[in-house]
This record gives C-alpha cells, sequence and structure tokens, in this order.
C-alpha cells in the first residue's frame, strides 16, 4: 500500500499523484494527518447539517471547519503537531455538536458516514485510519473525481471565507452550502450527474465568497487603485509579508509604524499596495521579489524577518540560512518556523517578537529596481470604462486575454512569459493571482494610456475580472459574456485556483484554457463533461494556442 496519496495541486507526482512524499515536500504523515482532518470535518458536518435544519448554527464549528479545509490547502500548513492537535479538538467538536442535536430533539439515526464517530487518539491509529479512508477508497474513478474537485472548491472557498471572516465578514449560507457538501461527497448514492451538479453549486458559491471577501476587502481598506509599486530597497531593516491575509497587513502595518522597521509585500501580498488604506503608511516600502516559489533565493538575499499570513511556502533547502528568520500565522504552518497565535478577544495579534527580531537585522539585499503598476481591480477600470469602451470600439483594444491564476516551479510555465511577449501590441491582458509574475516585469507598454498588462489584485480578485466582463457586456449591450472580445488562458497550481475556475464555469464562461496541465484529478470522463459542456481545454503550444485565442 502506498505510504499516502494526494493528487490535489498541479505539481503532483507525474502528474498522477503522490504517494511517497509530496513534491510540495509534504511528509507522508502530515498529509495522511490532514486527509483524516478532512474525513472529521466530513463527518462533524453529518451533524451541523441537521442541526442547521432545526435553525441552529454553531459559530465554533463553521469556523473550525472552514479552518480546517483552508490549512490543508497545498503549501499552507506542514506543521505535524498543528493537524494533531486539530483533529483532537476535531472529536471535541464533533460530540458537542452531536450533544447539542439530540438536546434540540433532532436525531441522528442514518448516519452512518464512519467519520461520525470513529475516535483513535494515537498518531499510529490515526495514519492508518487515514490511509484506509483516503480518496483512493472512492473506487470509481468517475465519482472520486467529482467529489475531489468538489472538496479541493471548497478548501479554496474556506481560504476566501476565512479572510472574510478575519475584517468581520461571514454568511452562514456559505457555511451551510460548504458543510451539505462535505457531507454529499461521503454518500454514495449520489450518481455522476448529481455530483456535477454539486460542483457546479460549488462555482455559484465560489462567486458569493469572492464576492464576499471583495465587499470586505474595500469596506476595510477602499478600493484598489492604480499604484505604482517600487521593486528596489532602502536602509532600514525590514519586515516581508507574504500570503494573502489584509488584516495581518493592517495590523502589521499599524505595529510597525515609527519602528524603524520597513514593510515589503512577497508574492501574492503585493496586491495590499493598491489599497489606500494601506498606502498611507511611510514605512509601507513596496514589494521585494517574485512568486511563491521564488522565495528560497527571495528570503536568503532579504535579511529580515519574513511573515507568512497563508500559503505559499516552500521548505528552506538544508542550506539556507533564513529558517529562523520566519514566522507563519493563521492557516499557514511549518515545524522550525516560529508561529504568532490568533486574535484573542477581539484583540490584534501581537506581531511584536518579530518586530523586535527584524530590528536586529541587516536591511534588505537590492535585487531589483524600478516599479510596477497595478490596482486595476473592478472600481478602477470601470471608471476608465469609457476610454476602454472607445480602444475596442476604435479597434485600438482587439482583444482582452484574462492570464490569472497561479505561478508554479513547472518548467513549461515559461509558456506564459512566452505567450505574453508574443501577443500582439493591440491585446491587453487581464490579470489576478500570482500567475502574472511571469510576465508582469515585462516592458509590454500602453494603448492611449492602459497598460497591457492590468492588475485586479490577487486570485480572489478574479471576482473583479468577473465584475469588469460584465460592465464591458453591458457597455457593448450584448446578452453573452461569452460574446466579448476576451479570451481565456489561465494558470493553475493550487485549490484557490480550482475555486475560481468553478465560479467562473457557473457564471458561463466558455472555452477557458487550462494550464500547464490539467488536474491529475479529473477523470477522462470528467474532463468530456467539461470539454463537452464548457468548451474547457488544455494547452499546447504558444503560436497554436494564440492562432486558437485569437480567432476565437
Ligand atoms: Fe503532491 Fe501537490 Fe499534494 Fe503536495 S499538494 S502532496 S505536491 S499533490
Ligand atoms: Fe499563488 Fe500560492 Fe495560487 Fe493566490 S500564492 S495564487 S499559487
Amino acid at each position: 500500500m502506498e505510504k499516502m496519496f494526494c493528487y490535489q495541486c498541479q505539481e503532483t507526482s507525474k502528474n498522477q499523484g503522490c504517494t511517497v512524499k509530496g513534491l510540495c515536500g509534504k511528509t507522508p504523515d502530515v498529509a495522511n494527518l490532514q486527509d483524516l482532518l478532512m474525513f472529521l470535518c466530513k463527518g462533524i458536518s453529518h451533524y451541523t447539517v441537521r442541526l442547521r435544519e432545526l435553525g441552529i448554527e454553531i459559530p465554533q464549528i463553521n469556523k473550525f471547519i472552514t479552518d480546517s479545509l483552508f490549512m490543508t490547502i497545498t503549501n499552507a500548513n506542514f506543521d505535524k503537531s498543528r493537524f494533531i492537535t486539530r483533529i483532537l479538538l476535531a472529536y471535541e467538536m464533533r460530540n458537542a455538536a452531536e450533544e447539542r442535536l439530540l438536546s434540540a430533539g433532532g436525531n441522528k439515526e442514518g448516519i452512518t458516514f464512519e467519520g461520525a464517530f470513529w475516535r483513535g487518539d494515537t498518531e499510529e491509529e490515526m495514519a492508518e485510519k487515514a490511509l484506509e479512508t483516503n480518496i483512493l477508497t472512492t473506487e470509481n474513478e468517475d465519482i472520486r473525481s467529482l467529489r475531489e474537485l468538489t472538496v479541493y472548491g471548497l478548501k479554496g472557498m474556506a481560504a476566501y471565507a476565512e479572510h472574510a471572516f478575519n475584517l468581520g465578514y461571514e454568511e452562514n449560507e456559505i457555511y451551510g452550502f460548504m458543510q451539505r457538501a462535505l457531507v454529499d461527497v461521503t454518500n454514495d448514492s449520489l450518481n455522476v450527474e448529481e455530483l456535477t451538479g454539486l460542483v457546479l453549486e460549488t462555482g455559484k458559491y465560489g462567486v458569493q465568497v469572492m464576492a464576499l471577501l471583495d465587499k470586505a476587502n474595500t469596506s476595510s481598506y477602499g478600493n484598489p487603485e492604480i499604484t505604482k509599486v517600487s521593486l528596489g530597497v532602502r536602509n532600514n531593516p525590514g519586515i516581508l509579508i507574504s500570503g494573502h491575509d489584509m488584516k495581518d497587513m493592517e495590523e502589521l502595518l499599524k505595529q510597525t509604524e515609527g519602528t524603524g522597521v520597513d514593510v515589503y509585500t512577497h508574492s501574492e501580498m503585493l496586491p495590499a499596495n493598491y489599497y489606500p488604506a494601506f498606502k498611507k503608511y511611510n514605512h509601507f516600502a513596496g514589494n521585494y521579489g517574485s512568486s511563491w516559489w521564488h522565495q528560497t533565493e527571495d528570503f536568503e538575499h532579504f535579511n529580515g524577518v519574513i511573515l507568512f499570513t497563508t500559503n505559499c511556502i516552500v521548505p528552506p533547502r538544508k542550506t539556507s540560512t533564513y529558517g529562523d528568520r520566519v514566522y507563519t500565522t493563521g492557516a499557514s504552518g511549518f515545524e522550525g518556523f516560529k508561529h504568532i497565535e490568533d486574535r484573542k478577544d477581539g484583540q490584534p495579534k501581537d506581531f511584536s517578537a518579530l518586530i523586535e527580531h527584524a530590528k536586529k537585522c541587516a536591511s534588505p539585499t537590492e535585487i531589483e529596481s524600478g516599479e510596477i503598476i497595478g490596482g486595476f481591480a473592478h472600481n478602477q477600470v470601470i471608471a476608465l470604462a469609457d476610454r476602454v469602451v472607445d480602444a475596442v470600439k476604435t479597434g485600438a483594444i482587439r482583444k482582452f486575454f484574462v492570464m490569472g491564476g497561479c505561478d508554479g516551479r513547472m518548467k513549461g510555465r515559461n509558456y506564459y512569459t512566452e505567450f505574453a511577449e508574443k501577443l500582439p501590441k493591440d491585446t491587453v491582458i487581464l490579470t489576478a493571482g500570482c500567475a502574472k509574475y511571469r510576465y508582469n516585469k515585462l516592458p509590454l507598454g500602453e494603448i492611449n494610456g492602459i497598460p497591457r498588462v492590468l492588475d485586479a489584485g490577487q486570485c480572489n480578485d478574479s471576482y473583479s475580472l468577473v465584475k469588469i466582463a460584465l460592465a464591458l457586456k453591458e457597455a457593448f449591450g450584448l446578452d453573452d459574456l461569452n460574446d466579448l472580445p476576451i479570451a481565456y488562458n489561465i494558470a493553475w497550481y493550487e485549490q484557490k485556483a480550482v475555486i475560481v475556475l468553478l465560479a467562473l464555469l457557473s457564471l458561463g464562461v466558455k472555452n477557458i484554457h487550462l494550464g500547464p496541465t490539467l488536474p491529475a484529478f479529473l477523470s477522462p470522463n470528467v474532463v468530456n463533461v467539461l470539454v463537452n459542456n464548457f468548451g474547457i481545454a488544455g494547452i499546447t503550444n504558444v503560436d497554436e494556442d494564440m492562432k486558437t485565442l485569437l480567432s476565437a
């Protein structure tokens, strides 16, 4: 028997599955503990779904399940001890849900899913159960594929729900869906058609959660605005913040003000530079380095302290010198990195240890200079709508290319750099997510003052791209989003990209090209469903895809 099985990300071994150790660095024990945590979350959901029928919400459980899903996202958390603690907590949550159900007059008849009652306290028992219950035990590959597609969508959804929660925004309807879907993926009576429906429904809630997060971000920090972000360095010591969480960003900026420590963003935190509430801080120094997987180089040169608020963590190399300068918080974790505890009683997180640490560090070594421009989220682009529509009507802009999503290590991802370079000069790239680092520093120029790369923000800001597309549809008086001069050439890596993809499908977007490889968790039949109903396609080579996408 395999030591583990995981095929949730684009870099999965041989594009089939990691069975010995994760290519991401996830060890089999952590992989199995993550599987077990998912198994228990499904078990807890069997009770909460019934509780909800009685009108009862348990906020602590909603939060627990959301956080647990998020923690199992690729590259978020590698810390075995955190998963063991969480599994022990899951038993308590499950007991609490069961007791509440019975005391409210509900019943648990018919709950046969083992995760709703299994308990094993030793690590060995946990590992064994995880292997006995992991995804390979669903034998039918199409059912397995649709179940996992749903669960990965839920993981992405959970990430966005947690960021919104941190800003004081939540919707019980979203938690309700997540938990119902966790139950549905354990239901052996659901057939391929019904599960396909569940996948699409997941996309619908994906739109809802991204709208919620957009509201949370923009109400808290203002609408992103066009901003030139510095890529160089200053002379003070610095803290480099990575991940996606804006509440952490806010608290870090407040707590570092006047300390002589500058704050820089890395990878997916770059869009924090576009928010008015953050731009006002003089010690917010810009962006340092590139997308997540460059961290092994970037962190080495940064010299200061690094804070991970979420994925994507890469285990440091044996020869690296920065491990003791890295901190995690929230859903992220890594054995050997220090962890900053969650907020308690409405108080901010305490970043003082990190700030004191940073003061003792050397200032960052310059690895590049200059600026990049971003901040083209929906509000800003819609404010420019007249110019954009004019440019399309006069033919100055022939087509938009949505090239959002994730970056990754695979060599073939040079495709996206080459694609951006070869795009005709009368085309504009719309982007969100860390995929942009493949081309956002290229001199691609402008069209009538409109940059040829419009960065809307983080992966969750793909919602902005949808809002932009809807506004353009209206401006052009079209009935169908697919009649717009927009082509989709999206890169994926982890599960947030899965929820973004499902959200686009649920909005009726067709003919999305997805690369650099199609997900290993899509069975051939499921791929066929996606091809036949949505025109989904993989990528081939730059010239051919360019021809296809330009003529579509
Ligand atoms: Fe493998 Fe990706 Fe799973 Fe890591 S997250 S174990 S690389 S499939
Ligand atoms: Fe990137 Fe991890 Fe997906 Fe948020 S930071 S897009 S890969």
